[in-house]
């Protein structure tokens, strides 16, 4: 009998109630999640303990991706095995039972991904860093398709609790607005990191009303406005605002960032005080890293807790502020600039408004001494044209700003940012992205996690990436096969996955060609459906080509309000459905869009995929990390010099990847002289494609979106130049090369060659390479081990 068995039953019995053979599989997924937290327990007090005494950081952010935790936890704590034994003792299997865990999707893309992976290397590393961010009702919507358009449904996904938070009522703070007093109650999540004791922590702040009810209103004839109070207090952290690079005025999301922002500072300043008595030393032992600029109030919120509670001055304060934030940008889109109309501050927040006033009048102040253009300090003043601008305070505040990806580094540098690179140089710096290789790796390849510590002669490489550059040498004829054949069974997994989650067939002899991010038009998944419709009708013209079967992978979550985006998704779907029903196109060329694209799904789709299109239009995408997840798991990169995929080539050799289309600094000068109808007549294959979108080929169910589609592109409007993304300029090109990559298929040795470096090489796409640098450049914090 495992370890875990007889705890594991009397835990199902607790939970359910009832005796295990009456228990469901979600009940025995319970048991054993709270079974996990019970053996963490101890180390997590200790770890929580011993961080408190030195120097330390703290990542805020509003959005945390973390999706399932179970796996990963028994998979930290060496619990895998015992785990199966003691489900097999029930007739049970291990997967079934992880399958029941809803994601736990608390973010919306690329960003909030990152914040998850960088928790799991802090973990791992021992770094004594605390994750700050909000414990929404409601993560991101729910998608689903009907009639190949894109419906949201809410995702309650902890409404009955979840095992793996603890609420901390003894640690709960006050934050106050103006018209509203809120309970901040903390709910911890432990995080294990890999082959350590230590249990880190990320602290998600829950909206309460400060009294349990005012009975005072209750029992009178204001029944209803004690009604309303409460729910306008719980509304605040009720529903993820579900945008990624776009910014939204709404002031409850004002309102969400300054709860969690005043919340996370008080906590801070309290246990700072009870380690180190004086306020003063605060910015010595704190950093405090913003997640883009959604954090951003906690600049002039700790001002206020200085001056205010601590009784600090301006110039004391400052000096405290000034040595604690370090501001990380996410994007150079201008639609995700962050500002606030000074009408929210003043009616939300008066006193944080004060204080934004007096550092507008300093820094004006400060430029005008130096010697500044007006114009200039007018641009660049936190305060201006009756808005607030986060991103400038940000930059104006912190010791550090940095991109997320060298190309991204130094755009900020020369454009979006420029002005504060010419006066703060020394500021400035770029920490390429990361993700975690044991989520993204080990835990969800078991096939190639096993070839690689067999090569390498021991599983070193989970908490050190780099070791597998030792082992690119041992590459040959023999590993390549055996990597096309994980490759292969991986992709029968996916089927399996895929059919018994949505009843769909894909053959499994094919190519999985996949792109698997937010839809937005400037990640040109328009591109790559133009492509198979393309695919297509030269198939169709001639049915006897030789082509490699492929099945094309989409996964994309549209924001609700997007409606180019939605159009694209409906457009997608058309192209799917034509295709997968043609005689002639059939087991040759097959669509799959995946239905509610998450954590989860990426975990199946990503070991199973061959080729990772990266294709955003050069410049705009900042970084990308499933680029990296894609390579670790010997995906070859079909891709635009865009983001960290500049770097995955200068990594592999550009004769390792697949790489095309304009590079950001010919831009300007092929825009200059671009004519899209231009290209709409010139570049084979297109005009037909792009007909294709209006003459009843597919259909919009009468919305007119497709007509839109197209006229984005040819014609653009009064306020928008026509095919801002560049998906014309860049289609021939893209079309030649994905067209080779499919032929070189064919040669599966060299194949499995290019995948074998691209794993070997992928060393500093670990989020480990990340934090590390962010713990010794940024943060000044050390390996602080339990044990
Ligand atoms: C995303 C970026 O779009 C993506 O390129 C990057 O990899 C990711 O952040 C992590 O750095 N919201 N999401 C992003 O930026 C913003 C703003």
């Amino acid at each position: 009998m495992s370890e875990l068995t007889q705890p594991l039953g009397a835990f199902t019995r607790s939970v359910s109630g009832v005796s295990t053979s009456g228990s469901s599989l979600r009940d025995y997924w319970e048991g054993l999640s709270e079974l996990t937290m019970s053996r963490l327990a101890d180390n997590w007090e200790a770890t929580t303990k011993k961080y408190r005494e030195g120097q330390r950081a703290s990542y805020f952010s509003a959005e945390f991706l973390m999706g399932r935790a179970l796996l990963n936890n028994l998979v930290n704590l060496g619990l895998v095995d015992d785990a199966r034994k003691a489900l097999e003792d029930y007739g049970l299997n291990l997967t079934d039972v992880l399958d029941e865990e809803p994601d736990a999707a608390l973010g919306n893309g690329g960003l909030g991904r990152l914040a998850a992976c960088f928790m799991d290397s802090c973990a791992t590393l021992n770094f004594p860093v605390v994750g700050y961010g909000i414990l929404y009702r409601y993560g991101l919507f729910k998608q689903s398709f009907v009639d190949g358009f894109q419906k949201e449904e809410p995702d309650p996904w902890m409404e009955n609790g979840s095992p793996f938070v603890v609420r901390r009522d003894s640690e709960s703070k006050h934050v106050k607005f103006a018209d509203m007093d809120v309970r901040a109650v903390p709910y911890d999540m432990p995080i294990t990191g890999y082959g350590t004791a230590n249990v880190n922590t990320l602290r998600l702040w829950k909206a309460e009303p400060l009294e349990e009810f005012d009975y005072d209103a209750f029992n009178s004839q204001r029944f209803t406005d004690a009604i309303v109070e409460r729910e306008r207090v719980n509304d605040l952290c009720r529903v993820l605002y579900p945008n990624d690079t776009t910014y939204e005025g709404k002031v409850l999301r004002v309102r969400q960032q300054y709860f969690f922002c005043s919340a996370s500072l008080q906590c801070l300043i309290a246990e700072h005080k009870e380690a180190h008595g004086d306020i003063r030393s605060f910015g010595e032992y704190n950093s405090i890293q913003l997640n883009d600029t959604h954090p951003v109030l906690a600049i002039p919120e700790l001002m206020r807790l200085l001056m205010d509670e601590e009784g600090l001055g301006w110039e004391d304060a400052w000096k405290i502020v000034s040595q604690t934030f370090a501001y990380t940008n996410h994007t150079v889109l201008a639609e995700a600039l962050e500002t606030w109309e000074t009408s929210i501050f003043t009616k939300l927040f008066p006193r944080i408004y004060d204080i934004v006033v007096e550092m507008d009048r300093r820094f004006r102040a400060e430029l005008a001494e130096a010697g500044f253009h007006p114009g200039k300090i007018e641009y660049m003043a936190p305060l201006s044209g009756g808005l607030v601008h986060m991103a400038w305070i940000a930059c104006y505040a912190s010791f550090s700003i940095n991109g997320v990806a060298a190309i991204h580094s130094e755009i900020l540098k020369r454009d979006t940012l420029h002005d504060w690179y010419d006066i703060w140089p020394e500021r400035f710096n770029n920490k390429t992205n990361g993700v975690t290789p044991r989520r993204w790796l080990h835990n969800c390849n078991p096939r190639l996690a096993a070839l690689l510590t067999e090569v390498l002669g021991d599983d070193s490489w989970v908490t050190d990436l780099d070791k597998l550059a030792t082992i690119e040498e041992r590459g040959n004829a023999d590993i390549y096969r055996r990597l096309m054949e994980i490759k292969a069974e991986n992709k029968r997994d996916f089927a399996r996955w895929i059919k018994r989650r949505d009843g769909i067939d894909i053959p499994t002899d094919a190519i999985y060609d996949t792109i698997i991010k937010r839809l937005h038009e400037y990640k040109r998944q328009l591109m790559n459906a133009l492509y198979i419709l393309d695919l297509y009708f030269r198939i169709k013209d001639n049915p006897s080509m030789e082509v490699p079967p492929r099945v094309f992978i989409f996964g994309a979550k549209a924001a609700p309000g997007y409606k180019r985006a939605k159009a694209i998704i409906k457009f997608i779907n058309e192209v799917a459905k034509l295709v997968n029903n043609d005689a002639d196109t059939r087991g040759k060329i097959t669509v799959l869009f995946v239905e509610n694209y998450n954590v989860s799904p990426a975990e199946h789709i990503i070991p199973a995929t061959d080729i990772s299109e990266q294709i955003s239009l050069a410049g705009k995408e900042a970084s990308g990390t499933g680029n990296m997840k894609f390579m670790m798991n010997g995906a070859l990169t079909l891709g635009t010099m865009d983001g960290a995929t500049v770097e995955i080539v200068d990594a592999v050799g550009e004769e390792n990847a697949y790489i095309f289309g304009a590079r950001e600094e010919e831009l300007p000068e092929l825009r200059a002289h671009y004519n899209p109808r231009e290209q709409y007549e010139t570049v084979p294959g297109l005009k037909r494609v792009l007909d294709a979108l209006v003459d009843g080929t597919v259909s919009d169910g009468g919305t007119g979106e497709f007509h839109d589609l197209l006229g984005s592109l040819l014609d653009g409007s009064s306020w928008e130049t026509p095919d801002v993304y560049y998906v014309l300029g860049d289609f021939a090109d893209y079309r030649a090369t994905r067209d080779r990559m499919a032929a070189d298929y064919a040669n599966q040795e060299e194949w499995g060659r290019k995948a074998w470096i691209n794993i070997c090489r992928s060393g500093r796409f670990s989020s480990d390479r990340t934090i590390a640098d962010y713990g010794r450049d940024i943060w000044g914090v050390k390996a602080t081990p339990i044990k």
